[in-house]
């Protein structure tokens, strides 16, 4: 079965390679909301859209959209999407891989069509980089890219709407972005990300639901002083009180099953080696499948920042920047993709997502099913993140059974 895709497997893998030197710095995979490299990656995607027979549109949120007609009209719309951003420092297939799939599936068609219409969409948007706020593109789809997300700025004072202008697209256009069609579904690959299907050998896996997470910013602010005059016993240190309350972060998630908390962002001001930190703002990152635990564990963790900032004699912020709770994928939906695994003679591993996707917005509106590629070291959001041929190979394969299985099934 998968040597029959293997050739195909190869040149997406390829093309996930190509799309990755549309980068904001020299060698590394860095490529957030609308900067300048996503034009050259939309030229290269619009390109390979067009060979697999698609009509290519960018809308007004700066999602490339290409769609597949289907042969018979007031079929339901199937959306196959994932996302062109990336983090910084990134791997070449978180988000990418799910694009370039989608229209490699499109090709092996090679001009065949569903009674039901296809729409491939690259997401401007998922990882939340720019602008603090992750699925600028797919909330969008979803009608939910409001004046406040418009006016969010990043670190540059540029907001949303300026970062759409200068794209040379229309922020008070963002609306026609919305799907419209009755009954749409939405289905997207991904690499996992972690270590599950690594650890149990196998290729795919089908998501059930994804963790809910939430996101805030916290601001320590101090006395900046000198290093050299100041006494220990009359500092109020910024980076010290913030490196406190980071130690307590990990414990606290260790102590908890199934909890993930991460400070993955610092700045500290004014950065010089020879002046006491007067301020530091540190980003949060709280994850579990239940959203009262992870409530709880946001609430314990800002109380004992309050507390640590009380004792050091510092003031404290902050700015909740997320709540996005748990979703699960559509049971029925996500049965007929499971299915779609085992004809072609996988095991199916079903499986919780640890990582935010655009399917737990798209699931706000419509079915949504997901299914993961193996990330061999369950190594991700850095460079050395892969994906085997044979398990790309082994995802087309379902991918078309699961196409086949919508086609006879199509209501
Ligand atoms: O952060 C995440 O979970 C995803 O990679 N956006
Ligand atoms: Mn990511
Ligand atoms: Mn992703």
């Amino acid at each position: 079965m998968t040597d029959h895709y293997l050739a195909a497997a190869t040149e997406i893998i390829a093309r996930c390679r190509a799309l990755a030197v549309h980068s904001e710095e020299q060698g590394y995979l860095t490529r957030t909301f609308l900067s300048e490299p996503m034009r050259s990656t939309h030229i290269t995607v619009r390109e390979w859209m067009e060979q697999a027979g698609m009509n290519v549109r960018i809308d007004h949120a700066g999602n490339i959209r290409g769609c597949y007609g289907g042969t018979e009209s007031g079929r339901r719309l199937l959306i196959i999407g994932s996302h062109l951003d990336s983090v910084p420092h990134a791997g070449i297939f978180d988000g990418a891989l799910g694009v370039v799939l989608a229209i490699g599936l499109l090709q092996i068609l090679d001009g065949r069509r569903f009674r039901f219409p296809i729409e491939v969409i690259g997401f401007s948007e998922e990882e939340g980089v720019r602008f603090g706020v992750p699925f600028i593109g797919s909330r969008a789809l979803i009608g939910e890219l409001d004046g406040a997300l418009l006016a969010r700025q990043d670190p540059q004072g540029i907001t949303v709407s300026d970062a759409i202008r200068h794209f040379g697209l229309d922020p008070s256009r963002v609306e026609e972005a919305a799907i419209s069609q009755d009954k749409p579904r939405y289905l997207e690959f991904h690499i996992e990300q972690g270590p599950v299907l690594d650890s149990l050998g196998l290729p795919l896996g089908v998501v059930e639901a994804i963790v809910g997470q939430s996101r805030l910013d916290l601001q320590f602010t101090g006395q900046a002083n000198h290093a050299g005059t100041t006494p220990m016993n009359l500092r109020h240190d910024a980076l010290a009180g913030a490196a406190e309350w980071i130690a307590v972060v990990e414990r606290e998630a260790a102590a908890v099953d199934d909890l993930v908390a991460t400070v993955g962002r610092a700045d500290v001001k004014p950065g010089a080696g020879n002046v006491i930190p007067g301020f530091v703002s540190v980003s949060l990152d709280v994850r579990h499948p239940s959203d009262t635990a992870r409530h709880d564990c946001v609430k314990r963790l800002t109380q004992k920042a309050d507390q640590i900032a009380a004792r050091r004699g510092l003031t404290i912020s902050m700015e909740s920047r997320l709540d996005q709770p748990a979703v699960k994928m559509d049971a029925g939906f996500t049965n007929q993709l499971a299915g779609a695994v085992e004809r072609c003679d996988y095991p199916v591993k079903r499986m919780n997502s640890g990582a935010g996707h655009d399917a737990m917005i798209m699931a706000r509106r419509m079915p949504s099913a997901m299914l993961f590629l193996r990330s061999p070291r369950g190594i991700s959001h850095h460079p050395d993140e892969s994906v085997l041929a044979e398990d790309v190979a082994a995802a087309l394969a379902a991918g078309l059974f699961f196409l086949e299985d919508l086609e006879r099934h199509d209501d």
